[in-house]
């Protein structure tokens, strides 16, 4: 069995932050995991420096069940996205870790695969309906089967998911937290005249995307859907906050619109009440801000009871190595739906060389053992950390409101 002798917490930039724990053995097997919580990343790094690694030297690195529940029930101090990312970081380094031991991709541990290659969907983004069509338009040229849909809104300076002219779409994109401002009248009479537009342009057969990210009351929302229902939205996104799950309810009342939801969600707990009453038809949890894949197999075994299918957050700040935990469950599990790839800059993939592959619209993560990914520290040391925030968004009146 490999014990546990060493790890450590890497911090680096190549891009943007990510945070990286790798776990050395006493038979020179390692494994990684990603650690990354955009915008609060030291808070993580510090956790487990600081407050896991001294629990994990001289465990057996098999007994991965076991030091989740250790890790978990241990901290007596529960959930949080925090404590979740933490755990999660250490459960995807011993699954690769016991891939590498038995000579097997970890899709291979957790049952083998249930099907060709992970669906993925891109992000089509532009100032306008026609930029953000012709975006749409280029991705599917190269494969995709699936595009989320995001445009500027008249008459607001910046909108959630569209790019700045020139530049690739990075949320995390100020040394404090920049402002943008919003108008939820405005934003509602643009999104079917985009959708409008791309179901023409694109046809019948390309599975259509939006994220509303958090920002329309359940009401709002239950417009939104209906409004979108003749153009046939492969879901719409984070239509409200989920805090108050019942407002999902009230959604589901109004449209046939499909629901997706749980980016920010870090447990099993924050699922559960919206799986079991049939609100939602997608859950956006991840391995890294979920537990590992220790716990999100738990949340998709729970989901396929409701034919509720996954969704995996796969924006840009969740590294490669989350990228490449989520294909390796996504591959395996019953009730996989799709995977969001937004695709990282070529100094981040350098920093992060990986087996997982892009081919017609799907990802596999490749046949190598354990997760297929690793970090390169001495080229991760040339990044230094360079603090990042979210941005934060008022309502023309100045009120805060959902970013
Ligand atoms: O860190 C926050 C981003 O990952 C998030 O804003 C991206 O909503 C997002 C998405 O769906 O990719
Ligand atoms: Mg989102």
């Amino acid at each position: 069995m490999p014990i546990i002798t060493e790890a450590r917490v890497v911090v680096t930039s190549p891009g943007r932050n990510f945070v990286t724990l790798k776990v050395v053995c006493d038979d020179g097997t390692t494994g990684v995991g990603d650690a990354t919580l955009n915008g609060r990343e030291l808070a993580v790094a510090s956790y487990l420096a600081d407050h896991i690694v001294p629990c994990l030297i001289g465990r057996d690195a098999h007994r991965i069940e076991d030091i989740w529940q250790y890790l978990y029930k241990g901290a007596y101090w529960r959930r949080g996205p925090v404590t979740m990312t933490a755990i999660a970081a250490v459960d995807m380094a011993l699954w690769d870790i016991k891939g590498k031991v038995a000579g097997l991709p970890v899709y291979q541990l957790l049952g083998g695969a249930s099907r060709d290659g992970c669906m993925v969907y891109g992000h089509a983004n532009g100032a306008t309906i026609a930029d953000t069509v012709d975006a749409a338009l280029r991705h599917r040229a190269e494969g995709y089967r699936a595009i989320r849909l995001q445009c500027g809104v008249p008459g607001l300076a910046s909108t959630y998911g569209v790019a700045r002219p020139g530049e690739a779409y990075e949320p995390a994109d100020g040394t404090l937290p920049t402002e943008s401002v919003w108008s939820t009248e405005r934003y509602l009479r643009i999104v079917p005249e985009l959708f409008a537009a791309a179901r023409e342009a694109l046809g019948p057969d390309i599975h259509l995307l939006h994220d509303v990210h958090h920002r329309l009351t359940p009401i709002e929302a239950a417009r939104l859907g209906r409004d979108l229902e003749p153009y046939r939205p492969f879901w719409i996104e984070d239509p409200t906050p989920a805090e108050n799950q019942d407002g999902f309810r009230l959604i589901r009342q109004h449209t046939t619109t499909p629901i997706a939801v749980g980016e920010v969600f870090n447990s099993i707990w924050d699922a559960k009440a919206l799986i079991e009453s049939q609100s939602i038809d997608y859950i956006r949890a991840t391995v890294v801000h979920a537990g590992g894949i220790t716990h999100l197999r738990r949340i998709a075994a729970l989901a396929d009871l409701y034919q509720v299918r996954t969704g995996c957050h796969g924006a840009t700040d969740l590294s490669p190595v989350a990228m490449a935990a989520a294909l390796h469950l996504g591959l395996a599990i019953p009730n996989f739906g799709i995977q969001e790839l937004m695709p990282h800059l070529p100094v981040t993939q350098a920093v992060f060389p990986h087996a997982y592959r892009y081919a017609d619209g799907s990802l596999h993560p490749g046949d190598a053992p354990g997760l297929g990914v690793d970090i390169d520290e001495a080229l991760a040391a040339t990044h230094p950390y360079v603090r990042a925030y979210l941005p934060v968004n008022r309502l023309e009146d100045g009120t805060l409101w959902s970013w």
